[in-house]
């Protein structure tokens, strides 16, 4: 009987994180449908790199400890929102907005929530803007809605959470205050950068005539 229940339970579990696999192909299909679109439309594609992951049943567990939740599947679902996760790593700071209000504006995304990390940064300097959506995946039998953590953050973000990140998880014990503190000039440093390479593209696009790909239909009568 023991051993039956845990195979129903394991059985569970693994259709559990089916739905949230469901969600990150959802997704990935949207971001490279926009990714290739700019490609084929624009000089410039605003997105750099996309890649995405399935949190592990142990981090899961580690996060519903760390937040004292009670462990059951409906509070994993309702409180843990980063199962499915998504990163899109764009060019310029305006572009991580215009990646976002466009996924926002598909009507089968439902936007949860909306964490902007970039215009409140964390004390230690981490920058992102996080979308938590809603995406419905077409089951054989039935409609179920998977949600899915979006990070989007230009490459000088992601550099330094990547690495911020790796630090972090080295030490097993508490960073000491003149470490953090130069994490945080760090992320100040990689925020400069992304002001000066955005203001740098803004004049080189002022100066360079417009991209004949672009004229539309009209232009061409
Ligand atoms: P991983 O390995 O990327 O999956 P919490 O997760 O408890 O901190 P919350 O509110 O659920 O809090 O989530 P939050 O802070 O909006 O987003 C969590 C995810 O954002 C993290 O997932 C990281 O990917 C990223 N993140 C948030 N803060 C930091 C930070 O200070 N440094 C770095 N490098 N990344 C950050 P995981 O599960 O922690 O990690």
């Amino acid at each position: 009987d023991r051993i039956a229940r845990l195979g129903s339970f394991r059985a569970s579990l693994a259709r559990f994180m089916l739905s949230y696999q469901f969600g990150i192909n959802e997704i990935m299909t949207k971001v490279n449908i926009l990714r290739t679109e700019f490609e084929h439309l624009h000089d410039h594609s605003p997105i750099e790199h996309v890649s995405s992951r399935l949190k592990s049943p142990e981090s899961i567990l580690e996060k519903v400890q760390r937040h004292e939740l009670p462990l059951s599947i409906e509070t994993i679902q309702e409180q843990i929102h980063d199962i499915a996760g998504i990163r899109i790593v764009c060019s310029f700071i305006a572009d991580v907005y215009l990646i976002a209000e466009m996924l926002a504006a598909q009507p089968d995304i439902t936007v949860i929530e909306t964490k902007d990390y970039i215009e409140h940064p964390k004390p230690n300097g981490y920058k992102s803007l996080h979308l938590i959506v809603q995406v419905p995946v077409f089951l054989s039998s039935s409609v179920t809605e998977a949600r899915v953590e979006i990070q989007i953050r230009t490459i000088a973000m992601d550099f330094w959470a990547s690495l911020e990140h790796k630090i972090d998880y080295k030490f097993d014990q508490e960073i000491p205050a003149e470490l953090l503190n130069e994490l945080t000039e760090a992320a100040e440093l990689a925020n400069n950068l992304d002001l000066k390479m955005e203001r740098i593209h803004r004049e080189v696009r002022a100066l360079r005539p417009p991209n004949p790909r672009l004229r539309t239909q009209t232009d061409e009568v």
